[in-house]
């Protein structure tokens, strides 16, 4: 019976590996951000996900690869803090003077404004140089970095240009490209409802504001193309 109280054992041991590898570290990152190619400027609200005893300051260098960075809004609790940024790369050192950021999680760090270059994924790393709780102890931090993608504007299948926005209440109605809204423009969506670009495409085609694309808004396209 030797054998099978070992493999009991290993068992449990194998079991609890997996809870033992949820207990992630605090990490210093953003979601994921998407924008399309007309964003003149993109925000990228740094946080540190969890601070069990406080956060007393840190010290962290940002390079973005080929945009420029225009701005850096650090978090008012950080009541005393320097930025210094040289064109695509910054460094950001803050403290929280007034011990106004006490133990949390999803701690606001700075927000990151910066241009893009064009369409495509925007590569962002972070160095974090130090970060110290509230009894002065260093934050074993990771980076966690979302995706910060840049997309183009589609062109439907048989359209002569971009989908457009012609009256900018940020529902593009002009789907077949031609300068004005029409009834082909909503034949384009219903028979492009199958396409990626139109399932992606629910900061476009959203007439509904359901948070997808549906049949829904077809109808509800048509419907304001009558005027209702
Ligand atoms: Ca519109
Ligand atoms: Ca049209
Ligand atoms: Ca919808």
């Amino acid at each position: 019976m030797k054998w099978l109280f070992v493999l009991t054992i290993a068992l449990m041991a194998w079991a609890w590996v997996p809870v033992l590898e949820a207990q992630t570290p605090p990490l210093i990152g953003y979601d994921d951000i998407s924008v399309r190619e007309d964003a003149a400027v993109i925000q990228v609200p740094l946080e540190l996900s969890t601070a069990p005893t406080g956060l007393s300051g840190f010290i962290i260098d940002l390079a973005f690869a080929g945009s420029t960075i225009s701005g850096i809004t650090v978090d008012s609790a950080f009541t005393l803090h320097a930025v210094d940024i040289q064109s695509s790369n910054a460094s950001i050192q803050a403290v929280d003077l007034m011990r106004v950021v006490g133990a949390g999680v999803g701690i606001p760090l700075a927000v990151i404004e910066i241009v893009p270059a064009g369409v495509g994924v925007i590569d962002l790393t972070i160095n974090i140089i130090s970060i110290d709780d509230d009894d002065g102890f260093e934050i074993p931090a990771g980076v966690a970095l979302g995706t910060i993608e840049v997309r183009p504007f589609p062109t439907l299948p048989g359209a002569s240009n971009k989908v457009r926005d012609l009256d900018g209440d940020g529902l593009y109605e002009d789907l077949n490209g031609n300068g004005r809204f029409d009834f082909d423009d909503v034949v384009k969506l219903f028979a492009n409802m199958d396409n990626p670009d139109v399932l992606d495409g629910v900061d476009l085609f959203d007439w509904n504001a359901n948070g997808r694309v549906d049949f829904d808004d077809v109808r509800a396209m048509f419907d304001r193309l009558k005027g209702n």
